[in-house]
C-alpha cells in the first residue's frame, strides 16, 4: 500500500476542487485544525483529537455546523475527505493510523451509497459517528447505508445532515475524561435551556382571539 501522507492528501482536496494550493505546503506540521491544512500566524500548532472525514467536499457545507461547534468548545480536529469508493486504500489505512496519531472519535460522513463510517469502523476500535449527508433519495438511502450495520460493527448513526448532532456527541464522549471539555459541553446544554425560556416569554407576547396563556 502506498503511504499515507496527510499534506498531500489536503493538497490533492484542493487541487480536485479547483483550487490553488495555498501556503507552503510541504513545510506545514500535522495537528492543525484548518480544511486548507494551513498554520496561521501566531496560532498554536493542536494535535487534533477529532477526525472528520467526508466522502467528498461537496459535503462540507454539512459538516460546517460540526467544525463551528468544536471552533466554540476549543476541541482541536481535523477535516479530511476520503471515499469508501473512490479511495478506498486510504480509507483503511487512515482507520488503522487514527488512534495511533492520538484521535479518539471519528466522525465519518457520506451521502449516497454512504459506506464510508461502516469501513472505518471496520478497521478502527475508536468510536465511529456516521453523518449520512442529504443528496439523493432525501438521505434516506445514506441514513440506512450507514446505520445498518453488522453485529460486532457499530457506528453511532445521527440524524440526516445532522453533523452538529456528531459533533455534541463526540464532545459529550470527550468529556468522559476531560473537566474541562465536560465544563464547556454542560454550559452549552444551559444555554439551549435558556433558548427555550426566552422562547417561551416571546410566545407570551403572541396574542390570539382563542390563545390562554
Ligand atoms: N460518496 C463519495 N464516495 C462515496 C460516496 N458515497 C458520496 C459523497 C457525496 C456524494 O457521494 O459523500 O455525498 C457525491 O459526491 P461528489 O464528489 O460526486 O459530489
Amino acid at each position: 500500500m502506498q503511504n499515507f501522507n496527510y499534506e498531500r492528501m489536503r493538497l490533492d482536496n484542493r487541487l480536485a476542487a479547483g483550487k490553488k494550493p495555498v501556503g507552503d505546503f510541504p513545510k506545514q506540521q500535522k495537528g492543525f485544525a484548518s480544511f486548507d491544512g494551513i498554520v496561521k500566524k501566531n496560532q498554536k500548532i493542536m494535535t487534533p483529537i477529532v477526525s472528520i472525514i467526508m466522502g467528498s467536499t461537496s459535503d462540507l457545507p454539512v459538516l460546517e455546523k460540526a467544525a463551528q461547534f468544536f471552533d466554540e468548545m476549543e476541541i482541536p480536529f481535523e477535516m479530511n475527505a476520503l471515499s469508501a469508493h473512490r479511495t478506498p486504500h486510504e480509507v483503511e489505512q487512515f482507520a488503522r493510523e487514527a488512534q495511533g496519531r492520538g484521535i479518539k472519535v471519528i466522525i465519518a460522513a457520506a451521502g449516497m451509497a454512504a459506506a464510508l463510517p461502516g469501513v472505518i469502523a471496520a478497521n478502527t476500535t475508536l468510536p465511529v459517528i456516521g453523518v449520512p449527508v442529504k443528496g439523493m433519495l432525501d438521505g434516506l438511502d445514506a441514513m440506512l447505508s450507514i446505520i445498518q450495520m453488522p453485529p460486532g460493527i457499530p457506528v453511532a448513526t445521527v440524524g440526516v445532515n445532522g453533523a452538529l448532532n456528531a459533533a455534541i456527541l463526540a464532545a459529550e464522549m470527550l468529556a468522559l475524561s476531560d473537566v474541562q471539555i465536560a465544563t464547556k459541553v454542560l454550559n452549552y446544554k444551559e444555554n439551549l435551556k435558556k433558548k427555550i425560556t426566552k422562547a417561551n416569554a416571546e410566545l407570551k407576547e403572541v396574542k390570539y382571539q382563542f390563545k390562554t396563556n
